[in-house]
């Protein structure tokens, strides 16, 4: 499986949260400074794009443990045909994992991929990507820093796949390709429960097939065998073996035997438990995004996507050549 573009690129260790707890001041590793707003929570964003209907909405709820957003926007029958466009909208939610609070923003997608100009929407999604990096820019260089600058830099793309059964559509596969350098793009397979066993088994396979071949740059858990200890390894090519994650979504609970709550999907025939391993793999997704890979998908972005946009940047400005916009 290709490691592209991390491998190609400055290997960023991957950190956890306990490793994390433990910096000091001292450290010297570069941008240790980013933790220092610890206590106030640490900023952490991820945005969240796919076809309408496919469930962004129920999943942020899942996520966020609370109805962030509201559960089904209902549009009116005579407006339906009318094109929608595309918007940002975040949403900003206060966090706590292993006792570390979070600043956690989602910025939700609403009208991508209507079919109506895809075109525009990749290309406002690119802008959206470099625009938060344009201010931080221009904040690093600022001669006088702005205590109360915040970081608004998306730290993960968590792009919903249709549940075909075929693999990728093009729509997918542009998408993805024209973020991927810009963006920690984890691919998630959507409304999962809508796949038998066997079907999901051989969709994911051929999600990752196309993505190998179309070269997407995807976040895929990189570690290096011989400078990571052996758990991080061991933990990577686990969950790089689940990559696209598939997750179910749901709002409803019920009451388990011994009297803890179940957040499930009802069907006639059984039910989905959204926490449940052996169901789907949102537990697995969840744990990794706010916990054990949250430090990991920061460092990326700062210390391989950011970076590689300043520099393209700057030297761009030095030969006077404009930057390829969202090449
Ligand atoms: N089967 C199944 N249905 C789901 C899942 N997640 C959400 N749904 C249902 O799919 C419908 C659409 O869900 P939303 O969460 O509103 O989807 P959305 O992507 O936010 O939709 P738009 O904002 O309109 O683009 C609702 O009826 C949900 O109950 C899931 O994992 N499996
Ligand atoms: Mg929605």
């Amino acid at each position: 499986m290709p490691i592209f573009p991390y491998n190609s690129l400055p290997k960023s260790p991957t950190f956890h949260f306990e490793k994390f707890q433990s910096y000091n001041s001292h450290q010297t590793r570069p941008g240790s400074h980013r933790w220092k707003n610890a206590k106030k929570g640490l900023q952490f964003t991820v945005m969240t794009v796919g076809c309408p209907g496919l469930g962004r909405t129920t999943f942020i709820n899942t996520l966020c443990e609370k109805s962030v957003l509201p559960a089904v926007e209902v549009g009116s029958p005579e407006t339906a045909h009318e094109e929608q466009p595309m918007t940002f909208k975040p949403y900003n939610v206060e966090m706590e994992e292993d006792g570390i609070k979070i600043a956690f923003t989602v910025i939700d997608t609403p009208g991508f991929g209507n079919g109506v100009n895809n075109e525009e929407h990749f290309k406002q999604i690119v802008h959206y990507l470099e625009s938060r990096y344009e201010e931080t820019l221009a904040e690093e260089t600022r001669i006088k820093r702005n205590p109360k600058f915040k970081d608004n830099r998306v730290h993960a793309l968590l792009y919903f796949i249709t549940p075909t059964g075929h693999g990728l559509r093009e729509l997918d596969i542009k998408l993805m390709k024209r973020v991927g350098n810009r963006v920690n793009v984890i691919p998630i397979i959507a409304k999962s429960d809508s796949l038998t066993v066997n079907e999901l088994r051989d969709f994911k396979k051929r999600v990752m097939e196309d993505i190998d071949q179309f070269r997407i740059p995807i976040y895929n858990f990189p570690y290096d065998a011989e400078e990571d200890d052996e758990e991080t390894v061991e933990e990577n090519k686990e969950l790089r073996n689940l990559l696209p994650f598939a997750i179910v979504g749901c709002e409803e609970e019920v009451m388990h035997d011994d009297g803890s709550l179940l957040r499930v999907r009802n069907y006639p025939w059984g039910r989905v438990e959204i926490d449940n391993t052996e169901h789907c793999d949102f537990a697995r997704l969840r744990f990794m995004l706010l916990n054990s890979h949250l430090s990991d998908l920061k460092e990326i972005t700062h210390d391989i996507l950011y970076e590689n946009y300043r520099t393209e940047k700057l030297s761009d400005e030095q030969t006077g050549e404009p930057m390829a916009v969202d090449a």
